[in-house]
């Protein structure tokens, strides 16, 4: 008979992860990613993490047995991946299932930000269309725009061949070059923002991106830039994006991703050229299940002794071949 694993689920998760993790396996839930509310004979019995929560690399430690960490994510900047990778613990992420939802969410705030349709809207559902005749003329508008994307990755290259489509030019950083697409390169980010006057960011987070849209890249931008932030939100220096929306540096900017959430500093909420969305560009139902069944996935193949669907760069060292 093959050995039933128990999977541990540290605070909320999709719910779909919680009843197929309950049909597949023994099931602990707590409350949060606190090692202290189980005994050390509960932590011994589990062998893998289903999770949507930061796991540091004490958490890591506190688990003996533990062979998985599956995260509901692609971004996993919140677990300690490359200290699971040397306690030769599995980390897997939800990459792909959600690009397209991601790029498509994007354009749309992209085009609400520029063309001020939320705001638009509420004019007329406050009855202001017959009080007060048509809502003023945009003073930003898509048309003529050059783009920039900060990451060309699964999504930022969804995002690039949506926006290929409206008939902007495409320009991209990354650390390395692509070789298959013949968008615009620049080897740093400030190089990028002078080039470009609209600028997507889509990179991971973690120190490397930490605070990376700062005053200098905002300036570089300029005064009709308009930045867009589907990514992470500790990637934008946000002291320096609210002075910089205030003193109109730049035009506007749209975002999906907060350093603090659910936190959005009071100052962004009340600048009228700011779009702000409640991280939600991934949030359709098909798409959180399609990320849910990848993390349970991830679980079975692995516990199974097959290689995981979606492992983390960190981990792919750990990983096994194909039978
Ligand atoms: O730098 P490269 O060549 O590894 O390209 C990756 C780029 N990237 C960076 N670019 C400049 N400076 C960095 N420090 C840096 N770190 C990463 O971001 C690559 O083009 C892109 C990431 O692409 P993927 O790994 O395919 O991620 P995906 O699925 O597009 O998701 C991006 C992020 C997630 O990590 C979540 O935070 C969020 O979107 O949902």
């Amino acid at each position: 008979m093959t050995q039933r694993h128990t999977i541990l689920i540290p605070g909320r998760v999709h719910s779909r992860v919680r009843t197929r993790v309950e049909a597949e396996f023994d099931t602990v839930v707590i409350d949060a990613a606190d090692a202290s509310l189980l005994d050390t004979e509960a932590r011994a019995r589990i062998s893998g993490i289903a999770s949507a929560t930061t796991i540091n690399a004490g958490f890591v430690d506190a688990f003996p047995n533990l062979k998985i960490i599956a995260n509901f994510g692609v971004g996993y900047d919140i677990v300690d991946a490359r200290h699971a990778a040397t306690r030769g613990v599995m980390v897997t992420n939800t990459p792909d299932v959600l690009s397209d939802e991601v790029a498509d969410t994007t354009v749309g705030l992209l085009i609400n930000t520029v063309r001020e349709f939320p705001k638009a809207e509420a004019y007329l559902r406050a009855g202001r269309w017959v009080s007060e005749g048509a809502y003023p003329l945009t003073t930003l508008t898509l048309r003529g725009r050059t783009v920039g994307i900060f990451g060309l990755g699964r999504i930022g290259l969804a995002i690039a061949r949506r926006l290929e489509a409206f008939g902007l030019p495409i320009h991209y950083h990354t650390r390395n070059r692509r070789e298959d697409v013949d968008y615009t390169w620049h080897d740093s980010l400030s190089g990028l923002a002078k080039a470009v006057d609209t600028l997507i960011v889509v990179v991971p987070g973690g120190a490397a991106t930490e605070k990376a849209v700062n005053a200098g890249i905002l300036d570089a931008l300029g005064s009709n830039g308009v930045l867009i932030s589907v990514g992470r939100g500790s990637t934008i220096d946000e002291d320096a994006l609210i002075a910089a929306l205030k003193d109109r540096r730049i035009a506007a900017a749209g975002l999906d991703v907060f350093a603090n959430e659910p936190n959005v500093p009071q100052a962004l909420i009340d600048l009228p050229n700011a779009c702000l969305l409640p991280h939600v560009a991934s949030a359709s139902m098909s798409t959180r299940n399609a990320m849910a069944d990848l993390v349970v996935d991830n679980l079975l193949a692995w516990l199974d002794g097959r290689p995981a669907l979606t492992p983390v760069p960190e981990c792919r060292a750990l990983d096994r071949k194909p039978a």
